[in-house]
């Protein structure tokens, strides 16, 4: 899978985090680094999310910046160049999810530009970063979770604050309207991140209908078709320095031609 690794700049630490990594940072650019296949819908950043119970590595890219995902995912970039040495990770701190949440980070390219991190059940440890970053208009699983967030900020220990962006329109379908994700999860009866199923079922449908069928409504490409405007963003994004190529390695298959 080719993701697009987004880079979301710390802006101020959560308290617990900031006890966790007293001195350990000391004048390092720190981004927590989402891992996305939806380049074009960044302008809708609501929030970020972590998984509660995966471990955060804090990763040395280079003299000056640090990168926040899995160790699995550090050694990936570190093999794909992202760090130097090649194939080396250095690792300054690391922290459970659960510490991370209520951070406020910097979206790139998002209408709202700073967002915070929050919790979702259902972050794989095992794909992307570990890091995704919401988007709630275009993402059913983003859109039942901010959902659940809302409903129930007590049970979830976040504050109600951390969760009030409203989804924003960016991209229109002539099936789904401006906001294609809520539409899809209330026409498949969805009430909540427990539903994985349905949510599997909804995704599906999302991605297919946000790439043949979506226009842009916002942003640099504003007008021009999701399929064109796709890479476009991302090469925009790419060029700013606020994102980077990254691949994950399962379901690579060597090339026999070269
Ligand atoms: C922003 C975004 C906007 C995403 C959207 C999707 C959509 P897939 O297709 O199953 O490979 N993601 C990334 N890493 C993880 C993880 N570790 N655990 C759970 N979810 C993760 O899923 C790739 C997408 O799943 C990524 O693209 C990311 O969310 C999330 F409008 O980034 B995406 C219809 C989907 N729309």
């Amino acid at each position: 899978q080719e993701y697009t690794g987004v880079k979301m700049e710390v802006l101020k630490w959560s308290d617990a985090a900031s006890s966790a990594l007293a001195g350990k940072l000391e004048g390092k650019n720190v981004y927590l680094v989402a891992a996305t296949l939806r380049p074009e819908t960044m302008y809708g950043q609501t929030n970020c999310f972590v998984g509660t119970a995966i471990n955060y590595g804090f990763f040395a890219i280079n003299e000056t910046d640090v990168f926040v995902c899995t160790e699995r995912a550090a050694r990936n970039m570190a093999f794909q160049g992202t760090s130097l040495p090649r194939g080396k990770i250095t690792q300054l701190a690391e922290i459970d999810g659960s510490k991370l949440v209520g951070t406020k980070v910097k979206a790139p390219f998002a209408i709202h530009p700073e967002v915070y991190v929050l919790p979702m059940d259902n972050v794989l440890a095992t794909k992307g970063t570990g890091v995704v970053t919401s988007v709630p208009s275009d993402s059913p699983d983003d859109f039942a979770t901010l959902t659940d967030l809302r409903k129930k900020p007590e049970f979830y220990k976040i504050d109600p604050q951390w969760a009030a962006i409203d989804p924003v329109p960016v991209i229109t379908t002539p099936t789904y309207g401006d906001l294609t994700a809520p539409a899809i999860v209330k026409k498949l009866k969805i009430q909540s991140q427990k539903d994985v199923k349905q949510l599997a079922e909804a995704k599906e449908i999302a991605y297919k209908e946000g790439f043949y069928s979506g226009t842009m409504l916002v942003g640099e490409f504003k007008g021009q078709p999701v399929q064109e405007a796709k890479a476009l963003v991302r090469a925009s994004m790419i060029d700013a320095g606020l994102a980077f190529a990254y691949a994950e390695p399962e379901g690579f298959v060597m090339s026999r031609s070269g």
